[in-house]
């Protein structure tokens, strides 16, 4: 389809022809918004290749300016600074301040954050140093259909994320940056992702407009002087330009350059779009730098389970988001009078780098949680709750009259005269009083169940991945993979319903590829390809599982009590890891045999139990026939060896296979 389109605010509006691709695959139930066409790449389409050209001779010189530093641009300025300059000529701010991270700086943005007017500070004897921001109705999770990776080629960028071609992008968003930031301060916020003296941590520079960003940044990352000392006069940084621009969907994108190591943000404020080392650096863009460079960026926490005797054996795991990576992380084990206890290293993100000793060691980029708070309260995370009371910054979250947090699952009802996330006077006619993807932003070492080992610069070793995703039917509450190409197969044929921590439609089954379907910097047949080859280079790479703590019944209810019992499932696959228990064969993978869970003080039945492990073949055959159709994007680019594992699966189904099923 072609389609004509004129370019947003720029002096003479100019008109091209593109091709227009509709929906992206990644995000159902959203429109395309005009303005977020995607450009044909420069040699397609009639005129395409001539307009594009003409933006080119068009960029304005601040526009050009404001890429990635380069070290031969200036003699008088480091990387940084010229970088800086050039954004600043872009978006124009009264004044620039570089950040050092000190707490009298924190005091001054906290100020400027109150002083925006929408945020506010909670009280103070029971909530020290909190404060509640309140987001633009508009503006209140990622947006995943404004995102995108702006490679050389369509292809690089692959079918599951919305591409536009760099030098188009630059001009598009460069017009939106113009001035941006005119009557208001450009914060320059330098941070490393990592322990900072980690050799696999990395450093970034976010430049904002938003004192609620910088706020946020300097819990989430270590930031300041520290980050400063480490940049020097190197441009051994990946740099992120930040506005909240006018907060008008219609004018926001979340751009990444892989190739460059740059992003850009303009339009929203919230989370994932604006916080620029979590998603945007931490996994877009380092997921691209990770295969260039042989390690592996992941959307994963990562947890400590110690065993009866005080050894500690490390996971990782991946869930989409809002699928309960936190809580697992952060969990109070149910089998803590057993020895079985579950420490924190992350929650969000994994860094891993094979390390001599043959595993694949991870660290925790992050400083801190931005966590999911409904469904948050003292029964299902003690440890979080315990941390959220000094220090935290919460976003859309209910407040009582009192001044004090709340939403819906903290574990108390609603008092009298509570105001919602909107700042209005609350009523059950007005909905959840909290955003449902409303958020706390704490520091990581808050938690009680923060691991020793949360900082060790060499990370921890990882000896089991598990993925897993919200399922109300077909996936077992947990199962093992055969070996590493099968469970890269498992992970790259994840599914899970969809959730409002990215705007659209919430419950959708998608397809979720080891929950990074958002966050791979580049075409995910590659990303699978490069998993495969992970496995034959580590010398002892993880044992790979599955699990689902969304299964639900014939009532509609949840099967599984989920939170501080999953310790039951993680106790099941250390077992599995040291070799010391039993596991039954299905087509699927390895389930728990009968008896080897450790179920002891749960009530739960034999027959619902059953009913968590089983492995109907007629759902699973359903399954297969939407992960082939999801696969048959990649087109040749697909590894043969997942189209194998794929055709396997359907010969167990089908075959002797199915008799091993066990059916609830
Ligand atoms: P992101 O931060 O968006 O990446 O999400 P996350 O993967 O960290 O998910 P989180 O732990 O914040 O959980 C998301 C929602 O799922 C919250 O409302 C939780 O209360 C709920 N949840 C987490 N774990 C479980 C569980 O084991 N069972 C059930 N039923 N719900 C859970
Ligand atoms: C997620 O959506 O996976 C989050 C929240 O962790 S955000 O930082 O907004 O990406
Ligand atoms: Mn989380």
């Amino acid at each position: 389809m072609n389609t004509s389109h004129r370019i947003l605010r720029t002096r003479r509006p100019v008109t091209y022809t593109v091709s227009v691709d509709c929906i992206p695959p990644c995000q159902p139930g959203l429109d395309f918004p005009p303005h977020a066409v995607r450009l044909a790449s420069p040699q397609t389409g009639s005129c395409g290749s001539q307009a594009v050209t003409r933006y080119r001779q068009r960029l304005s010189r601040a526009i050009c300016g404001a890429r990635r530093p380069s070290r031969r641009r200036s003699i008088v300025g480091t990387p940084l600074e010229n970088w800086v300059d050039d954004a600043a000529r872009l978006t124009k701010p009264d004044r620039v301040v570089y950040c050092d991270g000190s707490s009298e700086e924190d005091e001054r943005i906290i100020a400027e954050m109150l002083r925006e007017g929408d945020s506010e500070t909670l009280n103070e004897k029971t909530y020290p140093n909190c404060y509640l921001h309140r987001s633009s109705p508009n503006d209140v999770a990622r947006t995943e259909h404004l995102t995108f990776i702006c490679a050389p080629e369509k292809d690089d960028a692959g079918p599951t994320n919305n591409w536009m071609d760099p030098g188009a992008a630059k001009y598009k968003i460069g017009a939106l940056f113009d001035g941006a930031m005119r009557g208001r301060t450009m914060y320059v916020v330098p941070y490393i992702m990592g322990p900072v003296n980690s050799p696999i941590s990395k450093a970034g520079v976010e430049v904002t407009d938003s004192p609620y960003v910088v706020a946020n940044m300097r819990i989430m990352a270590r930031m300041g002087k520290v980050a400063l000392d480490r940049i020097g006069s190197s441009s051994d940084f990946v740099p992120g330009l930040h506005s909240i621009g006018d907060l008008d969907p219609m004018r926001r994108y979340i751009a990444h350059f892989p190739q460059e190591k740059l992003i850009w943000s303009v339009g929203s404020g919230y989370g994932g779009n604006a916080l620029l080392g979590k998603k945007c650096f931490a996994l877009r863009i380092a997921s691209y730098m990770a295969r260039e460079q042989g390690w592996m960026a992941e959307h994963m926490l990562i947890l400590g389970l110690e065993s009866p005797g005080g050894k500690v054996t490390y996971m990782g795991a991946a869930f989409p988001s809002a699928c309960g990576k936190t809580n697992l992380a952060m969990m109070v084990s149910a089998l803590q009078d057993q020895g079985y206890r579950v420490w924190t290293v992350g929650d969000d993100i994994a860094w891993m780098k094979i390390a001599d000793d043959g595993y694949l060691h991870a660290i925790n980029p992050e400083a801190g949680f931005f966590g999911v708070a409904p469904g948050t309260g003292m029964l299902t995370n003690p440890n979080v709750m315990s941390a959220l009371h000094k220090n935290t910054i919460f976003t859309n979250v209910a407040m009582t009259p009192d001044r004090e947090p709340w939403w819906e699952g903290i574990g108390s009802p609603p008092p009298a005269g509570l105001i919602n996330w909107k700042n209005e006077k609350w009523d059950t006619s007005k909905g959840p009083a909290a955003h449902a993807n409303a958020r706390y932003t704490v520091p990581a070492r808050r938690s009680p169940s923060i691991s020793p080992k949360w900082e060790a610069p060499e990370g921890v070793p990882i000896s089991a991945f598990i993925f897993g995703g919200r399922r109300a039917r077909v996936a077992p509450l947990v199962y093992e993979s055969f070996d590493w190409q099968h469970g890269v197969f498992v992970g790259a044929s994840m599914a899970s319903e969809t959730t409002a921590a990215a705007t659209g439609n919430v419950g959708i089954v998608r397809r979720d590829p080891m929950a990074m379907l958002p966050f791979c910097g580049y075409n995910m047949a590659d990303y699978f390809r490069y998993w495969l080859e992970m496995g034959k280079r580590i010398p002892h790479p993880p044992k790979i599982f599955h699990v689902n703590w969304f299964r639900r019944g014939a009532d509609g209810k949840f099967l599984w009590p989920g939170y501080g019992e999953n310790v039951r499932v993680l106790k099941w696959i250390l077992e599995r890891v040291e070799g010391a228990c039993a596991a039954e064969e299905t087509p699927v993978g390895l389930v728990p045999a009968r008896n080897a869970l450790t179920l002891d003080g749960l009530q739960i039945s034999p027959g619902t139990m059953e009913e968590l492990l089983s492995v109907n073949p007629e759902d699973w055959e359903d399954d297969l026939a939407d992960s082939k159709l999801f696969f048959d994007k990649f087109g040749s680019r697909l590894p043969r060896e997942l189209r194998e594992e794929h055709e396997k699966l359907s010969r167990r189904l089908s075959t002797k296979g199915a008799s091993l099923a066990r059916s609830g």
